[in-house]
């Protein structure tokens, strides 16, 4: 069986065009305010653990609200945890109590979270772990060192694992019926023998795409870390997903099978150093930053999926406003360089990156030159203008001044020689 390459790259074709996503990790987690890995990390019985349950009350919560920062800052579409590792649902799941809709709260997150996206004209996905450390029959490890090892029960614990498959089975089975259209799976995540068939991924694949036709899904049902799954290889599994999901890392390269096919991928990070809500940390990264890695994703072929971590109250934190706010007065100006966009033709020049699409080159001067920008590798009788993105005014395009020796295209940044650069840092052209 397995799958065809055609069918992933037409699959990806609005995914592809559209580069730029924000993630949410929300869940209890949100409480303690120690990342979404507190519970094993701290290793938080169960029973104390359910605390939080009692505790959920995010009072501000307000999809719109969510949907409509990430619209505001260029964003395309969005991707919520419907279920992290510690089981908890925000869907009104009828396989569990452990749900937002047992809460205090009693809402179902997911359904006002999809509602919000379609009336906001914005895709969306869901993030279901495989883990699960609430449910009695997912395996648990008594050894500290092991990923899974936060959990307090012990390995030799007899449990029946085909149970829990019927469970997972039967949530996302609801995720894909009960909701209406979702453009994204994102599953996470495999690790040692924990991988394809052990989730019985190609049923699941087979139930997935039989209610969801277009969903594009992630690569983790077989693959995590340094291992991309067969995504890359000639034999494509059923399972294999539809795009490579690096993690916290930027690829150096445009990323491509073992036939030097170009595969899609989405790079997901955080914007400080947690993914779920965590009330010290405030090492953000700053706008302009991940502004120039956008384009840098772009420039290679990718996606970028940008998180943040609503507080307890439901709540973005202020800092992550602030940061997508910045990001959207960019993108306000800059976008077109960005969506419908991808690898250019030209190598990576010197001074920052070029991106491409059907019409335009766009040039992203990350490091301004002194004088006129050098096009190394384009011709001056190939370029029919030039202008500046923020305005459209008009650049010119000379092989003049001191360099005239060389013969290389330049852009003017300037009117002349005396004269201030007309682009300012990080401009597009
Ligand atoms: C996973 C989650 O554990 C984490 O909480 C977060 O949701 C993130 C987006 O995804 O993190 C992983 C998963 C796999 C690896 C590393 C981090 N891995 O295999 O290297």
């Amino acid at each position: 069986m397995g799958q065809k390459y055609e069918d992933i790259m037409k699959r990806t074709e609005w995914f592809r065009n559209e580069r730029f996503g924000m993630f949410i990790h929300f869940g209890l987690y949100a409480i303690p305010a120690r990342g979404e890995w507190v519970q094993n990390r701290e290793r938080i019985e169960k029973e104390k653990y359910y605390k939080y349950f009692e505790m959920f009350n995010p009072i501000n919560f307000d999809a719109r609200k969510w949907v409509r920062l990430a619209k505001q800052a260029g964003m395309k579409y969005v991707v919520l945890t419907a279920k992290h590792h510690d089981g908890f649902c925000l869907f009104d799941s009828k396989y569990t109590d452990f749900k937002s809709t047992n809460t205090q709260f009693g809402r179902d997150i997911v359904k006002e979270f999809l509602d919000a996206c379609r009336e906001e004209d914005m895709k969306a996905g869901l993030y279901y772990s495989l883990l699960d450390w609430n449910h009695e029959d997912y395996p648990k490890y008594d050894d500290a060192f092991h990923p899974m090892s936060g959990n307090v029960n012990f390995r030799d614990e007899k449990i029946n694992f085909d149970n829990y498959i019927k469970y997972m089975f039967n949530q996302i089975e609801e995720i894909v019926t009960n909701y209406g259209k979702i453009d994204i799976m994102w599953f996470d995540f495999s690790y040692d023998e924990m991988s394809g068939e052990k989730w019985k991924a190609s049923k699941l694949i087979e139930m997935v795409r039989k209610h969801q036709p277009e969903i594009i899904i992630d690569n983790r049902l077989e693959s995590s870390g340094e291992s991309m799954g067969s995504l890359i290889e000639e034999e494509i599994s059923e399972y294999a997903g539809d795009f490579l999901n690096p993690e916290q890392v930027l690829p150096y390269k445009p990323l491509t099978n073992k036939k030097g096919e170009f595969i899609p991928w989405e790079m997901c990070l955080t914007m400080n150093y947690n993914w779920g809500y965590s009330a010290n940390d405030h090492s953000f990264k700053t706008s302009k930053r991940l502004i120039r890695k956008l384009v840098e994703c772009v420039s290679k072929g990718g996606n970028m999926l940008l998180n943040v971590g609503p507080d307890a109250k439901g709540n973005i934190p202020q800092e992550s406003i602030k940061i997508l706010e910045e990001i959207g007065e960019w993108m306000k100006y800059n976008s077109e360089s960005i969506y419908n966009c991808g690898i250019a033709e030209f190598n990576k020049p010197e001074w920052g990156y070029f991106t491409q699409s059907d019409r335009y080159l766009y040039a992203h001067i990350f490091d301004q030159p002194i004088g006129p920008l050098p096009l190394v590798e384009i011709q001056k009788e190939k370029i029919n203008w030039v202008d500046l993105l923020r305005d459209y005014s008009e650049l010119h395009v000379s092989n003049n001044l001191f360099v005239k020796s060389y013969d290389i295209t330049f852009i003017d940044l300037a009117e002349d020689l005396n004269s201030r650069n007309k682009v300012n840092d990080a401009d597009t052209v």
